[in-house]
């Protein structure tokens, strides 16, 4: 039996597509910027997202760390949500290696952070405080279901980061997803922001990487800070290969995922004791209520016999996370599971 992984979109595997670009990649030293694969990933990233200029780094977490330690000083505050990625998963990196400061606000259902808490959140001129430098903003929004801010409120936040001499960067590694279900293309949703990470590794399938972009005058200075952090990479081309599959064939197509996360959602919650409490884009997170007998650990325990693998995120609550390796066949399966569980 094929084992099912719903734990996340970073499961998956490159294409067939992929693994032959790759194969055939022509390569060179990065680090001296003599890597046409490379160059050539990047020109795209940039065009795609309106930007002057992209980096290709290793991962999500990086692009975000480059960034924002290309846009901060030691001792500088950056505004961002209590569930933000950047804040919760990526290791405190920008305060241990980057001295910045974070200054949470609560992440709304929606994902946003309220424009009146931004706005009270910023610092006067006053040598108690940190300098305010930085929002951050994440789109798709993870912990907050995968749900899409909409344009206008990167609009708004452009505009109110504009009337306080603040830069924005967006952690869109799911910045596709938005675009695909909101129906905007990746340009327009990023014109609000300075600055912008998105992944290659998630649901666009490529093996690893993710693009910081923005203007030419901040990629060269990320691009620094991304020596400075070991992400030098030498004959990444073999890399860059798949990331320009991922973007060129793999974009259109996470409508089918989107498509595939509602049936789940929309099966999986129909059965007793199993509450869906959020669904947007690939993404759907489920509780188990009070009166559901089972523990966690026996609804772990019951799909993995069945070999279905699902992300446990809270003492009773799961996310599962579709992609392009879960076919309806799959869909099926895990549906079943479920309603074998009750
Ligand atoms: N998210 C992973 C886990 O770390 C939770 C996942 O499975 O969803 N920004 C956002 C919004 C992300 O969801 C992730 C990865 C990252 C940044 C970091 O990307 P990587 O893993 O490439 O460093």
């Amino acid at each position: 039996m094929e084992t099912i992984d719903l734990r996340s979109d970073t499961v998956t595997k490159p294409t067939p597509a992929m693994r032959d670009a790759m194969a055939k990649a022509d390569v060179g030293d990065d680090v001296y910027g003599e890597d046409p694969s490379v160059n050539q990933l990047q020109e795209l990233a940039a065009e795609i997202t309106g930007k002057e200029a992209a980096l290709f780094v290793p991962s999500g977490t990086m692009g975000n760390l480059a960034a924002i330690l290309s846009h901060c000083n030691r001792g500088d505050e950056i505004i961002l949500g209590d569930l933000a990625h950047t804040f919760l998963y990526e290791a405190g990196g920008i305060s241990a290696l980057g001295g910045v400061h974070p200054h949470t606000l609560p992440n709304q259902q929606d994902g946003s952070i309220k424009p009146e808490d931004i706005r009270a959140a910023v610092r006067g001129d006053d040598p108690h405080y940190p300098v305010t430098r930085l929002i951050a903003l994440e789109n798709t929004h993870n912990r907050r279901g995968g749900v899409a801010l909409s344009l206008d409120y990167m609009q708004s936040v452009g505009a109110l980061a504009k009337e306080h001499g603040l830069k924005v960067h967006l952690d869109g590694a799911r910045l596709f997803n938005a675009s695909v279900s909101l129906g905007i293309s990746a340009k327009k949703l990023t014109a609000p922001v300075d600055t912008v990470t998105f992944c290659l590794s998630k649901a666009l399938c490529a093996p690893v990487g993710s693009m910081l972009c923005g203007s030419s005058e901040f990629i060269a200075r990320a691009h620094r800070v991304r020596k400075q952090l070991g992400g030098g990479m030498r004959q990444a081309g073999i890399l860059a290969a798949a990331g320009i599959v991922a973007l060129e064939q793999m974009i259109t197509r996470l409508a089918d995922d989107h498509a595939r996360a509602r049936q789940l959602a929309n099966e999986v919650g129909k059965n007793a004791g199993i509450n869906v409490y959020a669904q947007n884009t690939n993404m759907v997170y489920i509780e188990l209520s009070d009166e559901m007998p089972l523990s966690a650990d026996d609804v772990i325990n019951s799909l993995s016999d069945k070999e279905i693998k699902i992300g446990q995120v809270g003492s009773r609550q799961f996310r599962m996370v579709t992609h392009y390796w879960i076919n309806d066949e799959a869909l099926e399966r895990v549906i079943q599971a479920f309603a074998d569980l009750v």
